[in-house]
């Protein structure tokens, strides 16, 4: 036998063992805030790197274009029901690629060329697939966004309603990649009935949420339900859509031909060991410390003179506005001095922000990883210290290497790898 089969990475490839090892590192002694982000279980992450990555499986259990399928058909079935069971789901595709597949293919099984979105504007905590110009979405559709009130800095359903009355759009977006307040999907759905428009949920910051009921839930209220599953829900990089048996025909189809070839098995194998971890009872007891901990998180910082939009968070999120502590202060300055102080964390435009997206006047910051690590609300104010630290440093390298140290600290008592 060759051995190329049988080497590992450091064996057979020692540049890239290298970056492994310098990225192994990174992830162990730096905080990471950025919401989106998690650390999957050994088992996923296993699972991910398995021999299921040989497979070509296109098609669907029982209905391949390739042999050898009998494994890949009892296990894309188990990813299936699992995800059904986790979500009460009538139907789940576990084949999209990402989150923003997820979207295409709903996009595509719902809305013609040149018909009207109604979507959560970019710029107030939207996701590029909702409508970005430079996007599919926003190339090949007509977008009207609705945004967050002035003031109240909140999605307002009436606005929401007055919108979709004037624009008639033929699909309706419910989601977000940074927005802290909780969406009514009931509302959603009832607006979307009005207009004759159908409606998507895309959950995928807060699935995991979704999942054990801290948020509500839009399964069997909107019409099409979308997920990553890499955030809240702790899977591998991947994609998921959720909807009733009336539309399942429709969206498989959307994916498998429509918008995606061969399915990723070592991914969907991952996803089904995610979603057998998110059905055991300490998934729902994670669930509920991300929130406590983004709670003291909010807390913290606002009692060190930070103000959040729209006041503080109802989920795992929340978007700081830096001009109240630091009015000359850009979300790009502060993402690079808090990545020095090993604080990983994103710049973020905040709404009727009147810096651009590639500086901001804002950060997002989350608490899923951060709660993976076994982290509590004690550690969040710990957290919000080191932040102000770094932040109030101003780029003086003495100090930042000073909040460095305790943040490398910090990352020894809650280890990662072991
Ligand atoms: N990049 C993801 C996020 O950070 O929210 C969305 O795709």
């Amino acid at each position: 036998m060759d051995e190329f089969l049988t080497q590992s990475i450091a064996e057979a490839d020692p540049e890239v063992a290298e970056m492994v090892r310098a990225e192994t590192a990174r992830q162990e002694f730096t905080l990471e805030l950025i919401a989106s982000e998690n650390h999957a279980s050994r088992a996923v992450r296993e699972a991910a790197g398995s021999i299921f990555t040989n497979k070509y499986a296109e098609g669907y259990p029982g209905r391949r274009y390739y042999g050898g399928c009998v494994v890949m058909d009892a296990m894309e079935s188990l990813a299936r029901d699992r995800a059904k069971k986790l979500f009460g789901a009538a139907h789940a595709n576990v084949q999209p690629h990402s989150g923003a597949s997820a979207n295409l293919a709903v996009l595509m099984a719902t809305v013609r060329p040149g018909d009207t979105i109604l979507s959560l504007d970019l710029a107030h905590g939207g996701h590029l697939s909702h409508g970005l110009k430079v996007n599919f979405s926003g190339t090949l559709f007509n977008i009207v966004s609705y945004g967050v009130q002035q003031g109240s800095e909140r999605i307002d359903m009436a606005d929401v309603r007055r919108l979709a009355r004037e624009f008639k759009p033929k699909l309706i977006i419910a989601g977000f990649s940074a927005y802290p307040r909780t969406l009514d999907f009931g509302a959603f759905a009832e607006i979307g009935k009005e207009v004759g428009a159908a409606v998507m949920a895309d959950i995928a910051h807060i699935a995991g949420l979704v999942a054990v009921g801290l948020q509500p839930s839009p399964i069997g209220v909107c019409d099409y339900t979308t997920t990553t599953t890499h955030k809240t829900l702790r899977g591998p990089r991947g994609g998921l859509i959720m909807c009733g048996e009336e539309n399942a025909k429709l969206i498989d189809r959307w994916v498998f031909p429509g918008t995606q070839g061969g399915p990723l098995m070592h991914a969907i194998l991952a996803k089904a060991v995610a979603f057998g971890e998110a059905l055991r009872p300490e998934f729902k007891v994670y669930q509920q410390q991300i929130v406590e901990n983004a709670q003291a998180l909010a807390e913290s910082l606002v009692s060190r003179g930070y103000r959040l939009v729209s006041g503080g968070t109802d989920n795992h999120l929340m978007l700081v506005d830096l001009r109240a502590a630091h009015p000359d202060l850009t979300g790009k300055q502060a993402e690079e001095w808090l990545e020095q102080a090993g604080v990983i964390v994103n710049k973020n435009m905040i709404p009727f922000d009147e810096r651009p997206p590639t500086q901001t006047s804002g950060l997002r910051l989350g608490t899923p990883a951060l709660t993976t690590r076994g982290m509590k609300a004690a550690e969040m104010k710990k957290v919000a210290d080191l932040i102000h630290a770094a932040l109030s440093a101003e780029g003086e390298e003495t100090a930042i290497n000073r909040v460095r140290e305790d943040v490398r600290a910090l990352c020894k008592q809650f280890p990662l790898h072991g």
